[in-house]
């Protein structure tokens, strides 16, 4: 039987070899919890695939999707102010964390929120995944939300010079976002978008280097 439909994202054959140096951060909205966690999963276990290592990757959160522009901009330019201020001479626990953001809560095994005495909480974000499900409700809400965040967030990646991931579903029945997360509720689970954006983050942090 012929393919179903021809849209998608092929896997690359490429893998990148420097994927262990890399540190990302996660944010993710609170706001469909169910779905959230299995998209984050996804990620994660995508990330780890890739090989990055388990504690250069941050997990933080945020009520809901409107507010993971904000957070975002504030971790990039948090890690890199840690990174420029992290003189060898203050290393080893004087480097205050510059991170207002909440810590996973939901999260406490690994990989785990970061601390701020670790020598991996001195290095910048190569790349940030946003994660947030929006779903549709019976009011305009899920329009403009859908509309801020996702301008609010190409604008964070362009401002800031960090990729930032879209890993935001805009869906318009519960069964779409459930989907969207391997969770399907019928015949076909779906396929897990948290996967694509983990290998996202490392294609664009590995490549962005370069380009830069
Ligand atoms: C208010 C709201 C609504 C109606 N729906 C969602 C949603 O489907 N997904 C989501 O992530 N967040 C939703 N929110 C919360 C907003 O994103 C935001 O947290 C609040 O408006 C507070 O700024």
């Amino acid at each position: 039987m012929a393919d179903k439909t021809i849209k998608g994202l092929e896997p690359l054959a490429q893998t990148f070899e420097g994927a262990s140096q890399l540190r990302i951060a996660i944010v993710h909205a609170r706001w469909n919890d169910k779905v959230i966690k299995a998209l984050v999963d996804g990620a994660i276990a995508a990330l780890l695939k890739q090989g990055v290592k388990e504690e250069n990757i941050v997990l933080k959160t945020v009520p809901g999707s409107y507010e993971l522009p904000f957070a975002c901009q504030k971790l990039i330019a948090g890690g890199k102010a840690q990174a420029a201020n992290a003189a060898p001479s203050l290393l080893g626990g004087a480097t205050a964390n510059l991170l207002s953001l909440v810590d996973d809560p939901a999260r406490t095994g690994t990989p785990g929120p970061e601390s701020s005495s670790t020598a991996a909480a001195v290095r910048e974000f190569d790349a940030v995944i946003a994660v947030g499900v929006l779903i549709k409700g019976s009011t305009m809400h899920f329009e403009y939300i859908c509309d801020a965040v996702s301008h609010g967030l190409m604008r964070v990646q362009l401002d800031t010079g960090t990729p930032v991931v879209f890993g935001v579903l805009t869906a318009l029945t519960d069964d779409q976002a459930l989907e969207r997360a391997g969770l399907g509720r019928g015949e076909n689970k779906g396929h897990n978008h948290g996967e694509d954006w983990g290998n996202a983050a490392v294609e664009l942090a590995s490549n962005a280097a370069q380009w830069g």
